[in-house]
């Protein structure tokens, strides 16, 4: 058995994770290939309030300003909105400020004493 030339330990590879396994060339060179990555975009979700008889509509107003950043006359017309069709949306967030919103809309609602509900949705 012929004797195997000792190999020097391989280098540990320094390509970053876009780039292919590459391809040998005629002069023995190697040709690297970027794979195309694509990073999608986060999926987006509403938050919508939904209607019921109890809770005071000035709750309601204060809840769509203090957690949804509304001025009075768009809080006013989403809350009206709600009343009248059942539940409408306060905005539209990534998954995980979605469900801080309506954690926080649900706690500040049930520490008041009105059954708001409050709930989010893909988008
Ligand atoms: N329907 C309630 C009332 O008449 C007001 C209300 C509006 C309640 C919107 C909930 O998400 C709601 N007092």
């Amino acid at each position: 058995m012929p004797d195997s030339p000792r190999q020097p330990p391989k280098p540990p590879s320094i390509r970053p994770p876009d780039v292919g396994p590459g391809r040998e060339d005629a002069d023995g060179t190697t040709t690297l290939e970027r794979i195309a990555q694509r990073t999608e975009p986060p999926r987006l979700y509403q938050v919508l309030l939904l209607n019921d008889d109890f809770t005071p509509m000035e709750f309601v107003v204060m809840v769509l300003q203090e957690f949804f950043r509304l001025d009075l006359d768009t809080a006013t017309q989403i809350m009206l909105k709600i009343h009248h069709e059942g539940r409408g949306v306060c905005g539209v967030f990534t998954k995980d400020v979605a469900a801080t919103k309506v954690e926080l809309v649900l706690g500040a609602a049930r520490r008041a004493g009105h059954p708001l509900q409050c709930i989010m949705e893909a988008a």
